[in-house]
């Protein structure tokens, strides 16, 4: 099985949104496109409880963009966004989901964070998303999705640990940068660590 596993694409990450990563709509049509290339198409989803710890509004006197450590690992201080059952956690209204078989929900421990797909920050527990894959028997996975630098990222580092022979797409990808250069040094990290990095036109034709 090739599978696609699309990275939190939610209202709140969309321009307009609570979390807007810069150019985060001009995936969907992207990932609308390559989408029949796949047997089989998984979907995460960032889905904080409103007293999460990584909001800086839980923290009087902290900002966005700060960072703190939170239970032994660092925390970057996010906007309140994806707070479960709000139309800003919904699924982009521009993706279509009709192919979509599983849902991953991710960040609900209020008290630590969760990047990728598969674990919390700090690897202390499973999504599950490892084992449903290995039972549907994905062979290649492909990721896409937002945010390059933060859940795109730790999903596809994640993946490859985990022995999945793993593609990132990088047009069907945006970032936050933070930090000017956030996001190449994500690429440069996810290739370093066995990612192999294409682009849709490689899937679809251009
Ligand atoms: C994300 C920051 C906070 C992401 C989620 O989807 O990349 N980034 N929560
Ligand atoms: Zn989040």
């Amino acid at each position: 099985m090739r599978c696609l596993l699309l990275v939190d694409l939610q209202n709140d990450f969309l321009p307009g949104g609570a979390l807007p990563v810069p150019e985060g709509d001009a995936v969907l049509p992207v990932i609308n496109r390559i989408q029949p290339q796949f047997d089989l198409i998984v979907a995460t989803q960032d889905w904080h409880p409103p007293d999460h710890l990584s909001f800086a509004a839980n923290h009087p006197g902290r900002r966005v963009g700060e960072v703190i450590e939170l239970d032994g690992l660092p925390q970057v201080l996010w906007p309140v966004h994806c707070v479960q059952f709000t139309p800003g956690a919904e699924l982009a209204p521009g993706l279509d989901t009709r192919r979509i078989v599983h849902v991953v929900r991710k960040g609900t421990d209020p008290r630590i964070d969760s990047y990728s797909g598969f674990f919390d920050n700090g690897h202390r527990r499973s999504t599950g998303l490892a084992d449903f894959l290995r039972q549907q028997q994905v062979r290649e996975l492909y990721v896409a999705g937002l945010a390059t630098d933060y859940c795109v990222r730790a999903t596809a580092l994640d993946a490859v640990q985990l022995g999945f022979p793993t593609y990132l797409i990088t047009d069907a990808c945006r970032g936050v940068n933070l930090k000017p250069g956030d996001v190449d040094r994500a690429l440069e990290e996810m290739a370093r660590a066995g990612v192999r990095l294409l682009r849709s036109s490689e899937l679809v034709g251009p």
